[in-house]
C-alpha cells in the first residue's frame, strides 16, 4: 500500500539506536504523595522510558484493537471482549468513529449500537485497559476514514487548523472527550491512554495537533496522550518533540503488507522492529500487524495465513526483546463487519474479518492460540516491564541467533532465540551457554522451521527460582500457596528446565516422562516435548510446585483467566473461586475434560455443579458437556416487488431536490454544470437517483455521463423508461494513486425512435455510492472526491438538461445514517420488519436490469445456553447483479456477483435468535440475471456462557 524507500535507512538508524546501552531513568512523573491519613493514593497513570505505570505498578500493555462500530450488537461486545481478555490481552485499543455518531452538523447520537458509555463500562467490568482513539481522523478503512460525510460540504482542509474544519472537529471532540474523560482510570474507569489523531504524517499542521491535545486536557483528560506514527521512523513529524508533541509517541507497523495472495512472502514492509521515538517514553507499537485487509480479494483466510502463528512468533517475540517495547496494540483482535455503508471501498468489502485471531463470526483460530501463548507470557512475567539490553548467552552455531534483555532490578533475563535470517524455513540447532546468577549451563536449542523462542533465566517464578529453561513459559499461578507453572516447546524436540533449591527436593513425575537430577542446588529436568508431562516437586526449601511441560498444542489447552489456571473447554470466559468452589463460565464445541488448578472441591460450570474428582496434580477434574445439535430453518415463502419506479417517465419526482448548484466545496470541480454531486445535496450514503429532463431537438444520439461510485460500484441509465445500460463508476484501485480525473465515463446510445422532437424526455440514472475515500494524505483530495454524477451531456444536441436528485431519508435513528440509501424500497421501508408485503407477488429469481426486492421471514429458536453464529450464504446465480442484504431492517452487507464474499455475518441482536426475523433483499441488476439461492448457515455450535 504505502511505504517509502526510506524504510531501510530508517531501520539502520533505529538499529544503531538500539545498540546503544539504555540508561535507567527515574519515572518521568513522580508518584503522587499519599496524604497523611489513611486515604488511598489517588489513581494515576504515569510513564517513563520503560513502561506505563498504573497506580505506580508497571504494566506491559498487551492490547488488541476492537471496533465497536463494526459489531452493531452491544450484547456481543461482551462476547468479543471476553474472548479478547481470555486470549491474554490486558487491554483494548478502541477507535471512536465521528461519522458513525454524527449524521449532520450539530447532531450526535450515542444511543443503542452507538452507546460508547456502555462499551467503556464493559471494559472496566472486564478489567481491560483502554487506549481511547477518537481521531478526529481514524483511517481504519472506514468511509471517509471516520470523518463525517457532511464534512464534504465544509470549506477548509480537513486535518488542518483551517477555521471551517476546526469548528467541525471541535464539535466532535466536545462530545466524545467528556465520555472518555469520565471513563478514565483516574476517575475509576478503564481508559489509561488517549491517542490524538491517527498516522498524522502527511501535510501536517502542528497547531491542529496542539489543539487536539489542548481540548483533551480542557475536557479533563489527564492520562498520557499518545500518537500512532505511520509506518516507521522515516516519517516525520514523529510528534515526539516540538509543537504538537504527545507524551508517548508510538509507531504503526505492518511488516507483512497486505497482499493476502502471497501468504509465503515475508517482511515485504521490512523486518518489523518497533522503534523508540522518544527517550522519555516507552517504545510503543501503537498498531502492530495482527491481520490484513484483503486488497487482492484473496479471502480473509489467506490474510490469516499471511499473518499466521509463524509470523507472530518471529515478529512479535522479536519486538519484545529487540526494542524492549512494553506497549502493543495488535490491529485487529477482532475485525467485524462493514455493515451498512461503513466501508471505505478502495481497500475493503463488507467483511472486515481482517484475518484476525478472532474471526468475524467470533470464532477462535490458530492465531488466537498463538496470541494466548505469547500474551500469557507477556502479562505474567512482571520484570518484562523494565528491561535493558543485556549480554546474550553465546550460541555455538551462527545458524541460531541469540539476543537478550534483562531487568536491572531483579536480574530476570529474557532471551530471544531466532534464525539470523527471519525468512528462512531452516531447521537449525545450537548449543547455547547461559551464564546465570548461579552457574553456567550449556543447553541444546533447536528452531524447527520459521520459529523464534523467548527463553527465561534467573527468573523468580512465584515462590520458585527458574535458573534457565529451553522451554517457553506459558504462565504460572499461585493457588493456595503452591506454584503451578506451564512450559512448552516444539513437539518432539528435547527440553531442559533447571530450578534452584536449597537442598534436594522430592520429584515425582505424575504423567509423561522426564529425568530429574540434582547437583549443587540445581534441579535439572530433561524431557522431550510430547503431550503433557506433569512433575510434582516438593521440599528443597521452597513451596510445592506443579510443573507441566507440554507441546505448543497442549499449551493452547490452558486458560488463565482472572488469575485462575484451567485446562480444557474451548473458551474460559471467567473463573472465580470462592471458598472451596470454583465457578467457571466456559464454552464447549464438544464434551471433554475441564480441570481447575485451584484448591477447591466443587466445580460449577455455567451455573451447574459437575461431578468432579481431585487429581494427583492437586487439581479438580470434571467432564464438561458438549452442545446439542441445532437446526436452522430453510428460507422459504419469498415474495417480490419491482423496485425502480423512478425509471418510469411518468413517475412523480416533484418532491425531489432540485439539483441546480453551480459551485461546490469539493476540490474536484465539475466538468459540466449544474453540480450533481450527491453529497452537495445532503445525500451521503448508498444509492442516489437522478432524473434529468430535456426537450428533444432531434439531434440526440447518445447520452454521455460520468459518475463516481467509489471502487467496485456501478451506475445505470434509463431514457423514457428504456434501459440504456450501465457503467463502472470510478475505479480507484490504489488509495495512493492520484485521484482519477475521469473516473466513471459512460456513453449510452439512444435507440432510434425513442425520442420525439419537441417532446420532453426523462433520463433516470441510479448511482451507487460504495462509500467515501479516506483522507490518508490529509489533502482533502481523496475524502472530498465526489460521489454521484460528475458530468452529463447530450453530445450534438442544444437541449438543456435540468435535474432533480433523491437519496436516503436518513431518519432511522436506531440503525443510523449509514444503514440505507435512496432506493425506492429503502425510502418506503421495504427493508423493515413492519412493512406489509401482502400485495407482493410470489418470487421468481430471474430479474431484468433494474431493482427488484424480495422479502421473507424466518423463525429461529436457538437454545439460550448455546452460541450459534449464523451467516446468510449466497449460492449460485448468474449475471451481473448485486444485492443489499437486510435482516430485521439492518443492512448487513452487499453481495456482489463474482465477488469474493458469499457469507454474510448476521450478529445475534440484529438476528433474533429466538423469534421471527424479516429478511429483505434489494437486488440491483445490470443485465438479465438469476439471483443465487439464500440460506442461513450455522458457523459453529457451542454450548456457551455468552
Ligand atoms: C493503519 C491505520 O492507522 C489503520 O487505521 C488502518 O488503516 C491500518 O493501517 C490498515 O488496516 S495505516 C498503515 C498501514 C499505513
Amino acid at each position: 500500500m504505502r511505504r517509502t524507500a526510506a524504510l531501510l535507512s530508517a531501520l539502520l538508524v533505529s538499529l544503531s539506536l538500539l545498540a546503544a546501552p539504555a540508561t535507567a531513568q527515574p519515572p518521568a512523573q513522580p508518584p503522587a504523595q499519599a496524604s497523611a491519613q489513611t486515604s488511598a493514593p489517588s489513581p494515576r497513570v504515569t510513564y517513563d522510558r520503560h513502561s506505563v505505570s498504573v497506580d505506580g505498578r508497571r504494566v506491559l500493555l498487551w492490547a488488541g484493537e476492537f471496533h465497536y462500530f463494526r459489531l452493531p450488537s452491544p450484547e456481543l461486545w461482551r462476547d468479543v471482549l471476553e474472548k479478547i481478555k481470555a486470549a491474554g490481552f490486558n487491554g483494548v485499543s478502541l477507535y471512536f468513529h465521528w461519522g458513525y455518531h454524527s449524521p449532520a452538523p450539530g447532531r450526535y447520537d450515542f444511543t443503542g449500537v452507538r452507546d460508547v458509555d456502555r462499551l467503556l463500562r464493559l471494559t472496566k467490568e472486564l478489567g481491560l485497559h483502554v487506549v481511547a482513539r477518537p481521531g478526529p481522523y481514524i483511517n481504519a478503512e472506514t468511509t471517509g476514514g471516520g470523518l463525517p460525510a457532511w464534512l464534504k460540504n465544509v470549506p477548509g482542509r480537513a486535518r488542518s487548523s483551517d477555521p471551517g474544519y476546526t469548528r467541525a472537529y471541535r464539535e466532535w471532540l466536545d462530545r466524545i472527550n467528556p465520555v472518555i474523560a469520565r471513563h478514565q482510570h483516574t476517575r475509576g474507569g478503564s481508559v489509561i491512554l488517549y491517542n490524538a489523531e491517527n498516522e498524522y504524517a502527511a501535510n501536517t499542521d502542528p497547531a491542529y495537533m496542539e489543539d487536539i491535545k489542548k481540548r483533551a486536557r480542557a475536557a479533563g483528560i489527564d492520562v498520557p496522550i499518545t500518537h500512532n506514527q505511520c509506518c516507521d521512523a522515516s516519517w516525520t513529524p514523529k510528534w515526539a518533540e516540538g509543537e504538537g508533541a504527545v507524551d508517548i509517541p508510538g509507531v504503526d507497523d505492518y511488516p507483512q503488507g497486505f497482499n493476502c495472495r502471497e501468504t509465503d512472502v515475508w517482511g515485504v514492509w521490512g523486518p518489523g522492529l518497533t522503534e523508540r521515538l522518544s527517550e522519555k517514553a516507552p517504545a510503543y507499537a501503537a498498531e502492530y500487524q495482527a491481520g490484513a485487509i484483503d486488497q487482492q480479494n484473496a479471502g480473509y483466510d489467506k490474510c490469516r495465513e499471511l499473518t499466521g502463528p509463524a509470523f507472530m512468533k518471529v515478529y512479535y517475540k522479536s519486538n519484545l526483546v529487540a526494542s524492549g517495547a512494553t506497549m502493543f496494540g495488535y490491529y485487529m483482535a477482532f475485525g467485524g463487519t462493514n455493515w451498512g455503508r461503513l466501508a471505505q471501498p478502495n481497500d475493503v468489502y463488507t467483511s472486515y474479518d481482517y484475518g484476525a485471531p478472532i474471526t468475524e463470526n467470533r470464532q477462535l483460530t490458530a492465531k488466537y492460540d498463538e496470541f494466548r501463548r505469547q500474551g500469557y507470557l507477556a502479562t505474567t512475567v512482571a520484570p518484562l516491564t523494565r528491561t535493558d539490553p543485556a549480554t546474550a548467552p553465546a550460541s555455538d552455531d551462527a545458524a541460531v541467533h541469540t539476543e537478550s534483555r534483562a531487568n536491572p532490578d531483579d536480574g530476570t533475563r529474557i532471551t530471544l532465540v531466532r534464525h539470523p535470517d527471519r525468512t528462512t524455513n531452516a531447521d537449525a540447532s545450537a548449543n547455547v551457554t547461559w551464564k546465570t546468577a548461579t552457574g553456567t549451563h550449556t543447553l541444546p536449542v533447536r528452531l524447527k522451521g520459521r520459529d523464534a523462542k523467548l527463553l527465561l533465566s534467573d527468573y523468580a517464578m512465584g515462590g520458585q527460582r527458574l535458573a534457565v529453561s529451553t522451554s517457553e513459559l506459558l504462565t504460572h499461578t499461585r493457588p493456595g500457596g503452591r506454584d503451578v507453572a506451564v512450559l512448552y516447546g516444539t513437539e518432539g524436540v528435547p527440553g531442559t528446565t533447571i530450578l534452584r533449591y536449597a537442598s534436594a527436593p522430592t520429584v515425582k513425575v505424575l504423567e509423561g516422562e522426564a529425568r530429574a537430577s540434582y547437583a549443587g542446588g540445581d534441579l535439572r529436568l530433561d524431557y522431550t516435548h510430547r503431550g503433557l508431562t506433569r512433575v510434582r516437586i516438593t521440599g528443597g526449601g521452597r513451596p510445592p510446585l506443579l510443573l507441566m511441560l507440554g507441546t505448543e498444542a497442549e499449551a493452547a489447552r490452558f486458560w488463565r483467566v482472572d488469575g485462575t489456571l484451567v485446562r480444557g473447554t474451548d473458551l474460559v470466559r471467567s473463573a472465580r473461586t470462592a471458598g472451596t468452589t470454583a465457578d467457571l463460565r466456559a464454552d464447549t464445541a464438544k464434551a471433554g475434560p475441564v480441570e481447575v488448578f485451584a484448591p477447591v472441591r466443587r466445580l460449577r460450570l455455567n451455573g451447574r455443579t459437575l461431578p468432579a474428582r481431585a487429581t494427583p496434580s492437586g487439581s479438580l477434574l470434571a467432564t464438561a458437556p458438549g452442545p446439542r445439535p441445532v437446526r436452522l430453518p430453510g428460507l422459504k415463502g419469498w415474495r417480490m416487488a419491482a423496485g425502480a419506479p423512478e425509471a418510469d417517465p411518468a413517475f412523480d419526482d416533484s418532491g425531489w431536490t432540485v439539483a441546480d448548484r453551480t459551485t461546490t466545496v469539493s476540490p474536484h470541480k465539475p466538468k459540466t454544470l449544474p453540480v450533481l454531486y450527491a453529497d452537495d445535496y445532503g445525500y451521503h450514503h448508498g444509492h442516489v437517483w437522478y432524473r434529468g429532463r430535456f426537450t428533444a431537438t432531434g439531434d440526440e444520439t447518445t447520452v454521455k455521463l460520468n459518475a463516481i461510485t467509489g471502487r467496485g460500484g456501478v451506475y445505470q441509465v434509463w431514457l423514457n423508461g428504456r434501459p440504456l445500460g450501465s457503467a463502472a463508476g470510478g475505479e480507484q484501485k490504489d488509495a495512493d494513486a492520484p485521484v482519477n480525473p475521469d473516473p466513471g465515463p459512460g456513453t449510452f446510445t439512444i435507440p432510434s425512435g425513442l425520442l420525439e422532437k419537441g417532446k420532453e424526455a426523462v433520463l433516470s440514472v441510479l448511482v451507487e455510492n460504495m462509500g467515501h475515500n479516506d483522507d490518508w494524505t490529509a489533502d482533502d483530495l481523496r475524502h472530498k472526491q465526489p460521489r454521484g454524477l460528475v458530468a452529463a451531456a447530450l453530445p450534438g444536441s442544444a437541449a438543456a438538461l435540468t435535474w432533480r436528485i433523491q437519496g436516503a431519508r436518513g431518519d432511522d435513528r436506531a440503525r443510523g445514517p449509514l444503514n440505507t440509501g435512496g432506493l425506492h424500497g429503502e425510502r418506503a421501508g421495504w427493508h423493515l420488519p413492519g412493512h406489509a408485503d401482502r400485495s407482493w407477488g410470489r418470487a421468481s429469481w430471474r430479474v431484468e436490469p433494474g431493482v427488484t426486492w424480495y422479502r421473507t421471514t424466518a423463525g429461529l429458536n436457538l437454545p439460550k445456553d448455546h452460541d450459534v453464529p449464523v451467516v446468510l450464504r449466497v449460492r449460485g446465480g448468474t449475471g451481473k447483479y448485486r444485492a443489499l442484504l437486510f435482516v430485521n431492517g439492518w443492512n448487513m452487507g452487499e453481495y456482489v456477483a463474482g465477488g469474493v464474499q458469499r457469507d454474510f455475518t448476521l450478529p445475534a441482536g440484529v438476528l433474533r435468535e429466538r423469534g421471527r426475523n424479516t429478511l429483505a433483499l434489494a437486488v440491483v441488476a445490470q443485465e438479465p440475471a438469476t439471483v443465487g439461492s439464500l440460506s442461513l448457515e450455522p458457523v459453529a455450535v457451542h454450548r456457551a456462557a455468552r
